[in-house]
């Protein structure tokens, strides 16, 4: 039998028929106990889990037995962010869910394909699909009762755009911009860079940098307050019902950037059966434990999911999308060959606050003239450019900066929002964390700054300054950056 996700907007709600076998099923996950591996608050915590931030929100009783003997305690803190498994790992995790509301919905006498649906938030056809759904607020069901979707700490927007705590907003770009899933290090990919099993890696790729993060960020609110929305934090997100709708639009955007023939998906061994030796491993409907590897998640394999579209909001034209799959292995060249070099880096760590830091970067090697990058230069660029904000730190769950580029000398306040990257931390805090899996070397993130220096009125195209700060609107938590690097990629 086949499941087909289905776009929320086109369910015929609010309160379809689909969201409200959603409501209901999450209502019961909700009931079962934390031992009972089909429970909300065990699948939640296959996420991540703070255990003192649950007590203390009620979340899970004190009593909950801490660590919990055997195979279900390793089993905590699983979700892979940063790095190139994050796309298969959340794409098993939303199956293993799905089938185990899908298993009590049928069995309650519902509708026996039934599937997640997915918010499809960036359909530019829809004027209503950045507002958060109606179901997820409404505080109680159509029968009158509590309606456990609405039941989840959220900030206070609404709607997906761009708000004081996050001045950036969500797009598509990079549907089109990386055609390559792996990252060549300093430079974006599709999925990611290699790494191992790790709660948060290297560096984000550009699915997960915009929308994924923006998405989480957005929702969550700011970090000026305690608590924060459970969004915000990667060790409560899988708590708020609507995470589910943001994922399988995450993992949709996957399914049709590999359906256009002409981006390479990676399948190289360590991608395919890793990681290894820890693995991935979800609870089916019966409770026990299933463990699976990224090769299962891919086009026609038994965890790959069917969507109703996979043109709508995804930024894939309908012609592109051909469902031809281009696989390649990581040992392989990028689509054109191509090398990537470090091109310059800041001198000093740096310090984050409201008001800007600045550090100067000059570049040399495949530099902004080499590449043929700057204003002047003559004919099309050669090349593209990337800024890295690495071993990125704080305390905060998630973490927002602004980097402003200009010429040497030139005032931030002067540059244009064209010139301003807002890069959204999703789980820095656990990325700082010295006991998390991480081991505390902070996260990476990396931004295409090609652009902005392409637009840079300059005499000397090789030499920037960036310009650092909290935005205005959110929290006032410290972030420490260890470096901040450019990275050059020529196209051949
Ligand atoms: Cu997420």
């Amino acid at each position: 039998m086949t499941r087909t996700r289905m776009d929320i907007a086109a369910l015929g709600g609010p309160w379809s028929d689909t969201m409200e076998w959603y409501a209901r099923a999450v209502g019961e996950l909700r009931s079962r106990p934390f031992d009972d591996r089909t429970s909300w608050v065990y699948i939640g915590a296959l996420h991540g889990i703070d255990r003192p931030g649950w007590i203390a929100q009620g979340i899970v009783p004190s009593t909950i037995p801490w660590p919990v003997p055997g195979p279900l305690s390793d089993r905590y803190n699983q979700c892979q962010h940063a790095g190139w498994f994050f796309l298969p790992w959340h794409r098993g995790y939303l199956f293993a869910l799905e089938a185990i509301l899908a298993d009590w919905i049928a069995r309650e006498g519902g509708p026996e394909d039934w599937a997640l649906p997915y918010w499809n938030y960036l359909d530019d056809t829809n004027p209503d699909a950045r507002d958060i759904p109606q179901e997820f607020l409404d505080p109680t069901m159509p029968d009158g009762s509590a309606n456990p979707l609405a039941d989840a700490l959220r900030g206070p927007a609404t709607r997906l755009g761009p708000q004081s705590w996050i001045p950036a907003d969500i797009t598509l770009s990079a549907q089109t911009s990386e055609t390559v899933y792996t990252a060549i290090p300093g430079t974006l990919g599709y999925g990611g860079p290699i790494s191992g099993y790790s709660q948060f890696g290297n560096g984000y790729g550009a699915n997960e940098s915009n929308p994924h993060n923006l998405v989480h960020v957005m929702i969550g609110g700011d970090n000026s307050s305690a608590p924060q929305g459970w969004m915000y934090d990667p060790n409560f997100a899988a708590l708020d019902p609507i995470f589910w709708l943001h994922h399988c639009n995450v993992d949709r955007l996957w399914e049709a950037w590999m359906s256009d023939p002409t981006h390479v998906q990676e399948i190289g061994a360590a991608w395919r059966n890793g990681p290894f030796p820890t693995q991935f491993t979800m609870p089916d409907p019966a409770g026990s434990l299933w463990v699976f590897v990224p090769d299962e998640t891919l086009p026609g394999a038994p965890l790959a999911p069917t969507y109703d579209s996979l043109t709508s909001g995804t930024g894939i034209a309908p012609a592109a999308a051909s469902g031809t799959i281009v696989m390649v292995t990581t040992t392989s060249p990028p689509a054109g060959g191509g090398r990537a070099a470090l091109v310059g880096a800041s001198s000093a760590a740096l310090t984050v606050t409201r008001s800007p830091v600045h550090t100067s970067i000059r570049m040399t090697d495949l530099s902004p003239s080499a590449l043929g990058v700057a204003a002047s230069a003559a004919g099309p660029a050669t090349g593209r450019l990337y800024l890295n904000l690495e071993g990125v730190k704080g305390k905060s769950p998630s973490g927002v900066v602004n980097v402003i580029l200009t010429a040497p000398g030139a005032d931030p306040n002067a540059a244009g929002p064209d010139a301003t990257r807002t890069v959204a931390l999703f789980g820095l805090a656990n990325a700082t964390s010295a006991e998390g899996p991480h081991g505390g070397s902070g996260l990476s993130a990396t931004i295409e700054i090609t652009d902005i220096v392409r637009n840079l009125q300059t005499a000397n195209p090789d030499e920037l300054e960036a310009h650092v700060a909290l935005p205005e609107g959110g929290g006032d938590s410290e972030i420490t950056i260890e470096r901040i690097s450019i990275y050059a990629r020529r196209d051949q």
